[in-house]
């Protein structure tokens, strides 16, 4: 039950749904340097140092998604809350620094806020400090991993949701998982409930090559980082000088691809494997897709949304769909 608009909340609740097992993640990172081509799953990105060069990535001038999509959110956020609804359960999905929806709160007056992000601990200090500034709002934070199943924990409250995933982190799956996985939102958000989604869209390759390859080199290290944690993770013996950043735009695939390639012929080693690379090789870290505002609208129908009004900028560079 929601707890009265006017009641005062001092601390969030904190729940951490799943823990991290080592083993299980060194096999995962095994098979996929085993893999043909060799890969490394693109949550890897994200341990603290990964997060903080991410936040970096998102104050670029080349990074147009986040400041597009804040503009979109600038003009339209009136509207969307008098579709939405106000008053409701607010999920973030990802939540990070929970700013974003802190952003929105003034418009959408959520009663309860839902911050879920992969690790309870990252979210913590935030949503403390966003506690005492918004303490009619409860708030409650769940770490968990919604890469694969997206269940929410009875603390995140039953009723109306509105479901937030901004920033177009569903670019990050291949459009089987996207359908899979707005079909969980679907069914997350409750009878009445909303889906409210940034969606990067496909632009000119120069535009998008650049975003994904900034001249300071912050999305570099960004991806170069993903060979500390395999040496951190599974014992790997791999040295950064040894690769170079990657990011180019696959048009048949609609999505930009960053890699690590080997500058010279070398052997991965770690305790119980090897693979070797040739010079020029590379090892696939991320697909970023892109859409169409068409094609994102049929995923959205095809998931099980039948309303699905959406906003967009002045170049049409990226969408923000209200699908319920
Ligand atoms: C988190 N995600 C939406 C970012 C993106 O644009 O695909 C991750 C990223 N990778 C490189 N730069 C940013």
């Amino acid at each position: 039950m929601l707890l009265a608009h006017t009641a005062v909340m001092t601390e969030p609740l904190f729940v951490q749904l799943h823990h991290q097992d080592g083993a299980a993640l060194r096999d995962e990172l095994a098979r996929g340097l085993l893999g043909n081509p060799a890969s490394v799953p693109p949550k890897f990105l994200y341990d603290a140092l990964g997060s903080r060069l991410f936040d970096a990535i998102t104050e670029l001038p080349e990074y147009y998604p986040t400041r597009t999509e804040r503009t979109i959110f600038d003009a339209h956020a009136v509207e969307m809350a008098a579709i939405a609804g106000r008053g409701r359960t607010l999920v973030d999905l990802g939540a990070g620094n929970c700013e974003k929806a802190a952003r929105l709160f003034g418009v959408l007056e959520p009663l309860r806020y839902v911050a879920v992000d992969i690790s309870v601990e990252y979210l913590r200090h935030a949503l403390s400090s966003l506690q005492r500034r918004h303490p009619g709002i409860e708030m409650v934070g769940v770490g968990a991993d919604f890469s694969s199943t997206l269940t929410l924990p009875p603390e995140a409250g039953g009723g109306e949701r509105l479901l937030f995933y901004p920033g177009s982190s569903i670019g990050n799956f291949t459009p089987g998982e996207a359908l899979r996985f707005l079909r969980q939102a679907r069914a997350a958000s409750g009878a009445g409930g909303a889906l409210l989604i940034g969606v990067d869209l496909v632009k000119p390759t120069a535009v998008l090559e650049l975003a994904y390859d900034d001249p300071l080199k912050v999305t570099a290290a960004f991806n170069l980082n993903l060979l500390r944690r395999l040496n951190a993770l599974l014992g790997c013996d791999a040295r950064i000088d040894d690769f170079e950043h990657v990011a180019l735009f696959n048009e048949c695939g609609s999505r930009i691809e960053m890699h690590l390639q080997a500058r010279r012929a070398l052997t991965l080693r770690w305790p119980g494997g090897e693979r070797a690379l040739a010079a020029g090789e590379r090892i696939h870290t991320e697909n970023s897709y892109k859409y169409t505002v068409d094609g994102f609208e049929r995923l959205l129908r095809d998931a099980g949304f039948a309303h699905t009004p959406h906003w967009t900028d002045a170049h049409q560079w990226f969408a923000v769909f209200l699908a319920f």
